[in-house]
């Protein structure tokens, strides 16, 4: 292997350093440069062995990490790749201007495009493996705001129609348009995974390819080489889920992940780091978390320059050069590059004189040159043992020339005048028409030309096209009984926690021989905190390598067993690493054509509440399966505090359309929950989700009432009638999970020392109740001459008397939201403000949730009502010992 001889220079004076240079460069030549590394490394140990410091840098030099002996050449006819890549490009352009022609301010993005299309396109070219009958695929994540580029390619691919371009963020015009971002909720058949929420992506990938290893080690799918790819924004990075996970993606050598970094330096406003370095902050960070790390900085004009830079000078003055200047270079002149690139040094001037300044101005960059990317992609399919960061340094908004290449405000640009459209055909060597470019037409050669051809063909030998969402899974069959009767006859006596009895129903189901094995447990390290330690010992904790130790408790029953055929995901100290876990399982049934049914419990505080916007994209991704919200309720875990105790996460719930929220507080009502939603989600292939908040509070569960469970899935239904049917006080009371039992000592203390018959209500689902609330209304509204409809909440309480008190664990806000579709006004108690260290019983009185409030709430409407008079409602505050100064618990 030839090595270029160094020509002495500012290290001449050192002439031993020079002697071991020349033997380094000897071993080089005559060993290579795997036994040259190997050397390094034992010298390396060598030194630390004598005290000698090393110094430590996780950087490399500025410059390419493949060096060109070592690139693999691209395959494929480069002059036609380059011809599509100028089609896409102007069609993803003509789509956005086209856009926010007929609608001012639209929106969409140009630039991100402009700088990640050789980065799409030699993937898309070479890379991207389709799903096939043989073949799972591969798993791609786009960059988000990059998608007018990947709707140009389908058009051009013949998917989508002009029409369809021609409604770019026109979702609702007439024939359909496409929606703004990849949201497979919206495309279902061409979006897998929602991006666009910048971090999400690159976590929800990682975890994504570790569940497709954990798939294959429990035998769910066969293994393959199949790869995850995950493209990002450097500015994306900054988010700390977009680096928060990598460490697990080395810890589990997922040679199957590659990420892509999309480095333009640039971000909306400005530099990603205008005074650094992004490029080499993220070399060492991913070289630190144990990552292969190829960088694509330079493209192959530059390759010339560094064979002459011998002793590595060329390489230290650009890794002197911050970014912004580097941002700098791009809308100056090659005359300015000369300058204060090379002027730093005659000799760096001598390296370029042969070079003219245009030709100096249009050096590429890395993610710019298809030579380089493909080399780069190659290797890290290749890479065994970790997984790969690329690094490839583009230039947002390529292409757009001075109206916005490399410009601060080039992110936004929408609007491009006639010039730029003429410059931008002229520098691509596009041959369109005057015409068509002042009409920004999109523009797609017949089927039968070289360029369609070509690209259909790569397509074909990749195994079809991509992205592209295709439900490959068969619902499972239906099936008539029930898994959980042993649930629904009561616990005769025994006290037991609705998260015990959870956890009962979720052994039951890890047994059962048709559902057992798709079952995926995740846990972010709290199983104990829910009693579910049992199940260590039944299913086993995945673990790609087994279990390298003995367990420090292995003489115990329930002890820390780690498989690699585990089926539980203990994931750590992560809500959001664990969220993407319940993705990856949740979505399987559509990825991986396998109906995983995931149930992911955590402290319900930490769900909702923390990786809300993880959530969203599960219901965007079409996610099936359990979120489950462990130690719920703002007063019934006891002693934790304010920022344990939940009485947020129903409200929280709310808005996400395909959440199914649930509060309940027997085991029956769970296990009727659980059922009918392993129905509807894999049974009848609803793309719904459940939340079900489990508390840790011990009471005997109750037989399931005869006749409740279409109440119990629909939101409400009569648990307790009141005793003495004859009394002319009535009331109609509600409790919901924590408080149900709050509710029922309320409705005693009410017959017997007041003489109020009480009903008492389960309201296992306000979300429910207010959803179908929605839903009659509008259709109410939209047919005005037919016979008004009862949300369900009204005909439960049709026909009803007395007055309405309802009491939960969680917000005020949850009784109002369906009040108006009640037929008479209801009293709502709820935890509304900042959880406290105490006890339960202390915590019922402190936020007016206990059954004496719910006692004096029921008196005071009856007061109201003028049903009772002032003295008796005096009398019951001093019976029931409140006091009525106390502070209030929502400001306090
Ligand atoms: C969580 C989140 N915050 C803000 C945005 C709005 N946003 C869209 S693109 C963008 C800048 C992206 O910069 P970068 O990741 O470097 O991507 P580039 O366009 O430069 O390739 C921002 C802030 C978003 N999509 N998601
Ligand atoms: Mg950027």
């Amino acid at each position: 292997m030839a090595v270029q001889p160094i020509i002495p220079s500012e290290i001449d004076e050192l002439e031993e350093v020079w002697e071991w240079i020349e033997s380094f460069d000897a071993v080089v030549e005559q060993g290579g440069r795997e036994l040259a590394s190997k050397i390094l490394e034992e010298i390396r140990s060598r030194a630390l062995a004598c005290g000698v410091q090393v110094p430590f840098t996780a950087n490399t030099p500025y410059v390419n990490t493949i060096h060109p002996s070592q690139q693999a050449p691209p395959p494929g006819d480069h002059n036609l790749e380059r011809k599509i890549k100028s089609l896409v490009r102007w069609n993803a352009l003509a789509m956005v201007v086209r856009a926010n022609r007929v609608e001012h301010n639209i929106g969409g993005h140009i630039s991100t495009y402009g700088s990640v299309a050789t980065l799409f396109e030699v993937g898309f070219n070479h890379f991207f493996r389709s799903r096939t009958k043989e073949f799972e695929g591969d798993t791609v994540y786009l960059q988000g705001h990059a998608a007018p580029g990947v709707y140009a390619r389908a058009f051009l691919e013949g998917r989508l129609t002009a029409q369809q371009l021609e409604n770019f963020r026109r979702e609702l015009k007439p024939g359909g348009g496409l929606s703004s971002y990849p949201h497979p909720w919206l495309m279902p058949d061409f979006w897998e995974f929602p991006t666009v929420s910048m971090g999400l992506s690159p976590i929800m990938a990682i975890y994504q390819a570790r569940f497709n290893r954990y798939l294959e080690d429990r035998g769910l799918k066969p293994q393959t080489d199949a790869k995850v790819w995950a493209f990002l924004g450097d500015g994306e990075t900054d988010e700390p889920e977009a680096l928060g996970a990598i460490t697990l993606a080395s810890r589990e050598h997922l040679d199957n992940l590659i990420f892509v970094v999309n480095c333009n330096l640039q971000r909306l406003d400005g530099p990603v780091r205008g005074n650094g370095h992004i490029i080499q902050e993220l070399e060492a960070a991913f070289r630190g978390a144990g990552w292969n790390v190829l960088k694509v900085i330079w493209g192959s004009d530059w390759d010339p320059l560094f064979e002459k830079d011998v002793d590595g000078m060329l390489a230290k003055r650009l890794g002197e050069i911050v970014d912004g200047e580097y941002q700098k270079f791009i809308v100056e002149s090659g005359a300015y590059i000369r300058q204060h690139v090379f002027g730093a040094d005659p000799r760096l001037m001598k390296m370029v004189e042969h070079l003219s300044d245009e030709e100096l101005q249009k050096m590429r960059h890395g993610g710019h040159d298809p030579r380089k990317v493909y080399a780069a992609y190659k290797a890290a399919v290749e890479h065994k043992g970790s997984p790969t960061v690329i690094l490839a340094r583009t230039i947002k908004g390529y292409g757009l020339g001075e109206a916005g290449e490399g410009r601060n405000v080039t992110h936004q640009q929408k609007k491009v005048d006639e010039d730029t459209l003429r410059h931008f055909g002229e520098r691509f060597g596009l041959k369109i028409r005057e015409d068509q470019i002042a009409e920004v037409s999109f523009y797609r050669p017949p089927d039968n030309s070289p360029e369609i051809r070509y690209m259909q063909q790569c397509r074909k030998k990749l195994g079809g096209y991509l992205p592209e969402r295709r439900v490959r899974s068969k619902p499972l069959p239906a099936h008539e009984e029930s898994l959980f009767t042993e649930f629904l006859t009561g616990s005769e006596g025994r006290e037991v926690s609705t998260t015990m009895a959870f956890v009962g129903m979720l052994r039951k189901m890890l047994r059962d021989p048709e559902i057992g094995k798709l079952i995926v447990p995740i846990v972010p390290d709290e199983a104990r905190t829910f009693g579910m330690e049992s199940l260590f010992r039944l299913v086993g904790i995945y673990s790609s390598q087994g279990q390298l130790y003995e367990p420090v408790d292995m003489n115990t029953l329930l002890y820390y067993k780690e498989a690699k055929d585990g089926q539980i995901l203990e994931e750590g100290i992560t809500e959001a690493g664990s969220i993407s876990s319940f993705i990856a399982a949740g979505s399987a049934y559509a990825t991986h054509g396998i109906n995983m049914i995931p149930f992911f419990i955590f402290y319900s505080m930490f769900g909702l509440q923390r990786v809300a916007d993880l959530i969203w994209a599960a219901a965007d991704t079409r996610c099936r399966g359990f979120l489950l919200g462990g130690t719920a309720g703002r007063t019934t875990l006891a002693g934790e505090g304010l920022q344990h105790q939940d009485g947020n996460s129903h409200i929280l719930a709310l808005p996400v359309p395909t959440l199914q929220a649930y509060d309940p507080a027997f085991a029956y009502e769970i296990a009727t929950i659980i059922e009918d939603g392993i129905e509807r989600m894999y049974r009848k292939g609803e793309s719904i989700f459940y939340y079900i908040t489990v508390m840790n509070e011990p009471y005997a569960m109750p037989a399931m009432p005869p006749g409740s469970r279409e109440g119990i899935l629909k939101g409400m239904y009569r648990l307790r009638a009141a005793g003495n049917g004859k009394s002319k006080l009535r009331a109609q009371l509600f409790g919901s999970g924590a408080i149900l039992r709050e509710v029922l000592k309320a409705q005693e203390i009410l017959e017997e020392k007041y003489g109020v018959a009480a009903d008492v209500w389960s309201l296992t689902s306000y979300k429910a109740l207010y959803s179908d609330g929605i839903e009659t209304e509008r259709w109410n509204l939209l047919h005005p001459a037919e016979k008004p409809r009862l949300p369900y909440i009204s005909q439960c309480l049709a026909g009803t008397q007395g007055v309405f008190v309802a009491a939960s664990d969680y917000l005020k806000a949850q009784a109002n939201l369906i009040s108006k579709w009640m037929p008479r006004r209801v009293a709502s108690l709820g935890t509304d403000g900042f959880g406290r260290s105490e006890s339960r019983q202390s915590l019922r009185d402190f936020f007016e949730v206990d059954a004496r409030f719910i006692t004096l709430a029921t008196l005071r409407e009856l007061l109201g009502e003028g049903r009772v008079q002032v003295s008796l409602v005096q009398q019951a505050i001093k019976d029931l010992a409140i006091n009525v100064e106390k502070p209030d618990p929502f400001t306090t």
